[in-house]
């Protein structure tokens, strides 16, 4: 899912997000309560009205962002309180609320208020925000009202085995259409993150989708595909994108380099998306002017690389080889074989 965390994936119009393949984009809870208010969007059309997208949208509960930009003035069992990070105002966010908020965005998708530690954290510390986490799912899910939107359950538990595979058996007994493994990619080595994935993901049931929250590189979404998970959000390809890096099969270039000057091949000749009619040394000067086409072709050439990927190994797995598949994306990327 491409990230469209203000009603918008940054730069893009709608028609430019579909033609990068696409199927389904993310909101955040968060950035939308506060501006422009979800009665607002609500007034408007609801997110779907609002962008023209007229495809899945995932909200996320706005526990994340709580605790990324670190606004959280106190955590109790009742909700998050914390101060606006456009004005300063204090808010309180409960698990209703939050689904409150999602239902009048009109989103596909709400995802449950959870609570994220930062992690290292005392065993004590993470326990007591998982458990919590599993709490406040309940109250979502008893709070939802909306039919035609699925909750999704979050797994927290930090990096411990014990506690995630105990937060996952217990989420999984209630009934929630997708589950999320969420506190991870937040610093820990990715190796720890794989293994932290690989442990969650046979506590989920089979038949439901498994979204990793905030990952990743290339790397991390074939190598978290391996273990199970069938959906991502990120803000790399765009974040990336709009800083003049490109995602290829042989690794990543960056566009402020003079080494692309008088490059006239394109980022990918493969690559079906509008940058690459383009040959390097025009992004690289578009960048080098500070013009802002090159941060939306890029944006655009990212986006299109991560579905492509993703569009490879669902073939790969159709086909029952995606290890093969997986190797050789590693070899490009000049990652050591595991
Ligand atoms: N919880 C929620 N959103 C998230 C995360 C999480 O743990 C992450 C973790 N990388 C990204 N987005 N609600
Ligand atoms: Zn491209």
């Amino acid at each position: 899912m491409p990230v469209g965390t203000q009603a918008t994936v940054k730069g893009l119009t709608i028609d430019q997000v579909r033609a990068t393949g696409a199927h389904m984009i993310l909101g955040n809870t968060y950035h939308l309560a506060l501006r422009p208010g979800h009665e607002t969007v609500r007034k408007l059309g609801g997110l779907h009205g609002m962008t023209g997208w007229d495809g899945p949208i995932l909200t996320d509960s706005g526990g994340f962002q709580i605790f990324s930009l670190d606004a959280i003035n106190d955590i109790s069992e009742e909700a998050a309180t914390f101060r606006s990070h456009l004005d300063g105002a204090v808010i309180r966010l409960t698990p209703e609320h939050s689904i409150e908020i999602q239902e009048s965005l009109g989103s596909d998708v709400a995802m449950v208020l959870d609570h994220v530690v930062a992690l290292p954290a005392e065993r004590d510390l993470v326990q007591d925000a998982m458990e919590r986490s599993i709490r406040w799912a309940g109250r979502c899910l008893n709070a939802a009202t909306r039919e035609d939107q699925a909750k999704f359950a979050i797994v927290q538990g930090g990096l411990d085995v014990e506690l995630r595979t105990q937060c996952a058996r217990e989420l999984a007994s209630m009934d929630f259409q997708g589950y999320a493994v969420g506190g991870l990619s937040v610093g820990e080595a990715p190796s720890e993150m794989y293994r932290i994935t690989a442990a969650t993901c046979p506590e989920l049931p089979e038949d439901k989708p498994r979204y990793l929250m905030g990952v990743g590189r290339p790397i991390d979404l074939l190598e978290s595909v391996a273990r199970g998970i069938d959906l991502f959000d990120c803000v790399m390809p765009t974040r990336n994108g709009r800083n003049g890096l490109a995602f290829t099969d042989g690794g990543s270039l960056k566009f402020k380099n003079a080494i692309h000057r008088e490059d006239n091949r394109p980022i990918d000749e493969t690559c079906p998306c509008l940058a690459c009619k383009h040959s390097r040394g025009y992004l690289r000067h578009l960048f080098n002017a500070k013009e802002m086409l090159g941060p939306i072709l890029l944006s655009i050439h990212n986006l299109t690389y991560y579905q492509t990927i993703m569009q490879g190994a669902r073939a790969a797995i159709e086909r029952g080889e995606f290890d093969a598949y997986l190797a050789e994306k590693k070899r490009g990327w000049g990652e050591v074989a595991s």
